[in-house]
């Protein structure tokens, strides 16, 4: 593995954008991924007007952190339920192959349960809590993403920037399981906020400068939707000019409750210190 590349990696790409405790880089490519979950439950706002929700969430944020590992990487999960919540909690990492029976423990309060996989497969992977009921658990917030990057560096071209959008719907009852079960939604979601990054609707858009190669990871979190994501007004290929280009799901009951987000196309764009930002995929 590049020294350099790991190096930097080490002190400020993974502990800011992922909540991983520490990478240990080995000889080969392969590394060992630490990564410590709290469960906690606590308020989150989930619009552009402050709206608080109490969310159950992986530390605090809805949804989680974004996991990032290389294929062959081994990853050492904790997660620790403090006494200090009400329910038990769980973690299901989609990206892993693994004994579901050994890993799968309801983690009660008080608990820590650890995990250690080695992800053999490259994508962008759904994890979530599995405590019953999970259709609650998984609408309260506590799930996310997990991006395993090739082990090939050559496999994807290089991304100027890249971006995670999880789409999920919302009740704005919490404890409204039945209504859950009856898809009886109230609104949509990119990353825990209805129209989070609509620019018109007091959202801050996603951006990007032209020429640029954005890589934008999609997660279907549900608990019961799927995402029909295309951007409006571009292909997926090249931005030719700059604008503003939204990133809906044409699942238009989904994306006029609040999953419209806009990539706005401008010669000072910034990088966004926010959570779908994420550092670039490994190339050389
Ligand atoms: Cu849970």
């Amino acid at each position: 593995m590049d020294e350099n590349f790991c190096t930097v990696r080490k002190l400020i790409g993974w502990a800011l954008a992922v909540g991983v405790a520490g990478v240990v880089c080995s000889p080969a490519w392969a590394k060992t991924v630490k990564v410590e979950f709290t469960a906690i439950e606590t308020e989150v706002v989930i619009d552009n007007k402050g709206t608080k929700y109490k969310a159950w969430t992986f530390n605090g944020q809805f949804p989680g952190p974004v996991v990032r590992a290389t294929e062959g990487d081994t990853i050492e999960f904790s997660l620790t339920n403090p006494k200090t919540n009400t329910f038990p909690h769980s973690m299901d990492f989609h990206a892993g192959e693994m004994d579901f029976l050994k890993n799968h423990k309801q983690v009660e309060r008080g608990e820590t349960h650890h995990i250690t996989f080695t992800p053999k497969k490259p994508g962008i992977f759904f994890y979530h809590c599995g405590v019953q009921p999970m259709i609650q658990h998984i609408a309260r917030g506590m799930m996310g993403a997990i991006i395993i990057d090739p082990k090939d560096p050559n496999a994807l071209p290089k991304a100027d920037r890249e971006y995670v959008l999880v789409q999920s719907e919302l009740w704005n009852n919490p404890d409204d399981v039945q209504g859950m079960f009856d898809r009886k939604y109230d609104g949509a979601m990119f990353n825990g906020g209805i129209f989070k990054y609509h620019p018109f609707l007091g959202g801050k858009p996603l951006e990007a400068k032209l020429g640029e190669r954005v890589r934008i990871y999609i997660v279907n979190a549900g608990p019961n939707n799927f995402s029909a994501f295309h951007p409006i007004g571009e292909i997926w290929v090249v931005v030719e000019n700059e604008g503003g280009y939204p990133l809906v799901t044409h699942s238009l009951t989904d994306a006029l409750r609040g999953a419209i987000a806009v990539l706005l196309v401008k010669k000072d764009a910034k990088t966004l210190p926010l959570m779908p930002f994420v550092e670039p995929a490994r190339t050389k």
